[in-house]
């Protein structure tokens, strides 16, 4: 049994806000323009492929990955991107749960240190352009959180080594042997390595794609998002607004690792701060829902919805949906329960959405304008040992959704009113 944690350091970067997908859009922007017979789906996958290492590193693999040899050099790619990467004036998106998360560690006045790769006058380039797409609109200050701020320019050596997270227990006024009880959040197997060197705990919430899990071996505990931290694991202040569904049953899944899990009774859920549509036409998936699974899914394109499902993290979430084009046009307001990720039973590479709705249809509906509002978040994604195991928990994924939606569980529905009656 660890110590219990009193204070926690964050890294910026794909921990806590996401500059990754503006990476990869700066990098679709320049390739297209390079070479033209390379679609915008398949330099989103490689760029998103490359992710995580260093530039010049990324660079040369996308190189590789897309075969630009021919039109440019990596180093010579990587300044067009570069040119391209003007922090003012674009959004900066958080990363999905890093606001809950740490309004709940002020809220509980738990000491928090920011320890960035980034110099200072990158952060404070970035910082002025995060929080553009909050709720109310208004520029979110990441910083007021921070009791203390270190920055990549003011260590002699970067991430992997310890020299930032000593720098930043130093500033929050913890000893060097109480280091254990420091709680680090970071998304790189470098900062995992420079946090554990420093003797600090370590949570990964990996930006990286799954198959590159095993590459955070050192970290204390991995979650998919931060949206499925157990604080309470570590000693700190449980967060309170999961809602339990008392008539369903939990059941813990295999290689669930969570200490808090071991009590839990219910199947619960988290209502969204924010709902989110999204409308597309109803496109050909992978072919397995009905077949092999007996349950459809009637799948979005994921390119044009990109910008809005960065917003949640890869899982399962449930809401409502509407068909609004097509013969089925008039057929109502229907329930939903949807996965938005990389299906790890299948191993998928390419994200998908995939709203499977809680009604029986006579025929598909395929190309009909399909919109889906998700209201809440059930779990992360994850894998089974058998397909009766999938099949099993996407039909309690469901229960959960009824039981929520039959129980009125679920507030703010309110002012989605013209939502729902635009059918
Ligand atoms: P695909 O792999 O092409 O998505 P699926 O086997 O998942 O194929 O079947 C999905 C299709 O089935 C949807 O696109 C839709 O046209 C149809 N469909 C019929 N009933 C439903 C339902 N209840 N929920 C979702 N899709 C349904
Ligand atoms: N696939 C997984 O690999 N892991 C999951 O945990 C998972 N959960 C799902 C939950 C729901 C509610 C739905 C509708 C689907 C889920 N799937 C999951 C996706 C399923 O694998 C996918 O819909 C089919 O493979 C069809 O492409
Ligand atoms: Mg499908």
């Amino acid at each position: 049994m660890r110590d219990d944690c009193y204070c926690v350091i964050f890294d910026l970067d794909g921990t806590l806000i996401n500059t990754e997908a503006i990476v990869d859009e700066a990098v679709v922007s320049v390739v297209k323009t390079m070479k033209k017979s390379v679609s915008e789906r398949e330099i989103f996958d490689a760029a998103e492929d490359c992710r995580g290492q260093r530039p010049l590193e990324a660079s040369v693999e996308l190189c590789e990955k897309l075969d630009l040899h021919d039109v440019v050099k990596p180093a010579e790619l990587l300044t067009k991107c570069g040119e391209k990467l003007q922090w003012d004036g674009i959004d900066i998106p958080d990363m999905p749960g890093a606001v809950r998360l740490l309004e709940l560690l002020k809220r509980k006045k738990v000491p928090m240190a920011l320890a960035t790769s980034t110099s200072a006058k990158e952060l404070e380039k970035k910082m002025k352009s995060t929080g553009r797409t909050s709720d109310d609109g208004n520029h979110r200050d990441l910083l007021k959180y921070f009791d203390a701020i270190c920055c990549g320019d003011e260590v002699a050596k970067g991430k992997p080594d310890p020299e930032i997270f000593h720098l930043a227990m130093e500033r929050l006024g913890v000893k060097r042997e109480d280091a254990g009880r420091c709680l680090v959040f970071e998304d790189t197997p470098h900062g995992v390595s420079a946090a554990k060197a420093a003797g600090c705990c370590c949570v990964a919430v990996p930006s990286l794609r799954r198959e590159k899990f095993e590459m955070y071996e050192g970290a204390d505990r991995v979650y998919h998002s931060l949206m499925d931290i157990e604080l309470e694991d570590f000693g700190l202040p449980k967060f309170e607004d999961w809602k339990e569904v008392k008539t369903v049953e939990f059941v813990k899944e295999d290689g669930d690792a969570s200490l808090s899990s071991q009590t839990r009774k219910y199947e619960r859920f988290l209502k969204l701060d924010a709902f989110l549509e999204l409308t597309g036409p109803v496109i050909r998936g992978f072919g397995r829902g009905s077949k092999m699974l007996g349950i459809p899914t009637a799948n979005l394109d994921v390119v044009p919805l990109k910008q809005q499902i960065d917003k949640l993290a890869p899982g399962i979430y449930f809401g409502f949906a509407k068909i609004s084009s097509g013969k089925h046009k008039s057929t109502g307001i229907h329930r939903t329960v949807m996965s938005i990720g990389y299906n790890p039973f299948f191993n998928d590479k390419r994200k998908s959405i995939e709203p499977w709705l809680l009604r029986e249809f006579e025929e598909d509906f395929y190309d009909e304008t399909l919109s889906v509002l998700v209201c809440a978040y059930v779990r992360a994604e994850c894998n089974f040992t058998t397909v009766e195991n999938l099949i099993e928990r996407i039909r309690k994924d469901a229960r959960v959704c009824e039981e929520a939606l039959d129980l009125d569980l679920v507030e703010g529905l309110d002012s989605w009113k013209h939502w729902f009656d635009d059918v």
